[in-house]
């Protein structure tokens, strides 16, 4: 793993350790990060703005979006616990349950994808790990097809090992989304069936396959401004660094742990995106769940803190998004233009 820090979690004693004994065990360099991060956190809303601009312009159009679309390939049924999602079986969500679905029917998903402006296809699979045989055998296919359409292939599919990135990476698989979530502290608070070093030990087999990491987190989860400073000097420290950020705004799911939490304030959001513009200057900072409840007017604050893409289409995995068409108004109301 090429993340330099040094996992305070393998420490026996860490629950006894205070939060500055805890910090003082992050490497240098996630620690520095932080450092970097909280400035920010702190400057006016005005000049941090003005510096994730002026960041998002020396890197990339800032008048561009890239628009992906989401398909969920296997759905429900998922033995992980993670305390916001409705596909797991943990939780009464009244979810329909699908078995991984026919290589056609997703084809022709991601066909209507592009037509629509999407030049990104993610295919989110509700599994603890990828398993071996048929239905892997199926996934490689379709990630071949997709690339094949002139798209880039993303998939989502939970734990992985070497080889099965190995064998991603040969079908022409572009990104592997895995998302860190919040911060080390937190996550043990919403996930009890695997661990934060597990996440990161898929993101590195992802690294060393040479795939594009996409990886985010969920904010407004009950988690403190900390967790999500802490998230993403993690999430900065990556070397190379994830190609693509997407951050999530809590859906609430009836029937999980989460579905009460606090909501994230508004410009919170925007901060928290600026930040992760400045601290990821190359990468696409994609606006994910929770879009479907933003105002245009909050989507493009978040643009000018320097998001550059977003995930489109009638549905997230699980969850309603509004359709193409409202994200085509507010490209052609910004004067924005989605990426080719
Ligand atoms: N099972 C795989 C995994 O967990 O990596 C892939 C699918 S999983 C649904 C993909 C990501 O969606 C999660 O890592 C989480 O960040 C996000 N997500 C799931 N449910 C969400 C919700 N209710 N609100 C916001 N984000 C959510
Ligand atoms: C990501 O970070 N967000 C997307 C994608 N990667 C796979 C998924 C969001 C799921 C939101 C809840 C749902 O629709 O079930
Ligand atoms: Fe399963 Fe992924 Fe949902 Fe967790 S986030 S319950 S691993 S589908």
């Amino acid at each position: 793993m090429q993340l330099c820090n040094t996992n305070p979690l393998e420490n026996p004693n860490q629950e006894t350790l205070s939060n500055e004994e805890k910090l003082a065990q992050l490497s240098k360099l996630e620690q520095d990060k932080l450092n970097k991060i909280q400035e920010l956190y702190s400057l006016s809303f005005s000049d941090l703005i003005y510096l994730a601009q002026s960041v998002h312009r020396d890197n990339n159009n800032p008048n561009e979006v890239q628009f992906c679309t989401l398909s969920s390939i296997k759905t429900g049924a998922c033995p992980e616990d993670c305390g916001y999602c409705a596909q797991s079986s943990r939780y009464k969500t009244g979810l329909q349950i699908e078995p991984l679905q026919e290589e056609e029917k997703i084809l022709t998903e991601a066909r209507q994808a592009q037509a629509n402006g999407s030049t990104r296809f993610c295919m989110g699979a509700a599994w603890r790990e990828i398993p071996e045989g048929k239905q892997f055998d199926s996934v490689l296919r379709m990630v071949r097809e997709v690339k094949a359409m002139g798209m880039e292939p993303c998939v989502t599919l939970g734990m992985l090992n070497a080889d099965q990135a190995q064998q991603l990476k040969e079908a022409g698989l572009h990104s592997y989304n895995h998302n860190i979530d919040t911060s080390r502290d937190y996550y043990p608070e919403v996930i009890s069936t695997r661990t934060f070093d597990d996440r990161l030990q898929t993101i590195s087999h992802v690294q060393e396959a040479g795939i594009h990491v996409c990886s985010g987190g969920i904010l407004g989860m009950g988690e403190t401004q900390e967790d999500r400073l802490s998230m993403l000097a993690t999430l900065a420290s990556m070397d190379p660094q994830p190609s693509s950020v997407p951050i999530n705004v809590l859906v609430p799911i009836a029937g999980t742990p989460l579905e009460a939490a606090d909501p994230i304030d508004n410009l919170d959001l925007v901060r928290l995106v600026a930040c992760t513009r400045i601290m990821l200057p190359k990468a696409r900072v994609r606006l994910s769940a929770g879009r479907l409840t933003m105002s245009d007017e909050l989507q493009t604050l978040c643009f000018i803190a320097g998001a550059n893409s977003i995930h489109t289409g009638d549905k997230l995995l699980t969850t309603p998004l509004a359709g193409e068409s409202r994200d085509h108004r507010l490209m052609e109301r910004l004067g924005m233009k989605v990426a080719a």
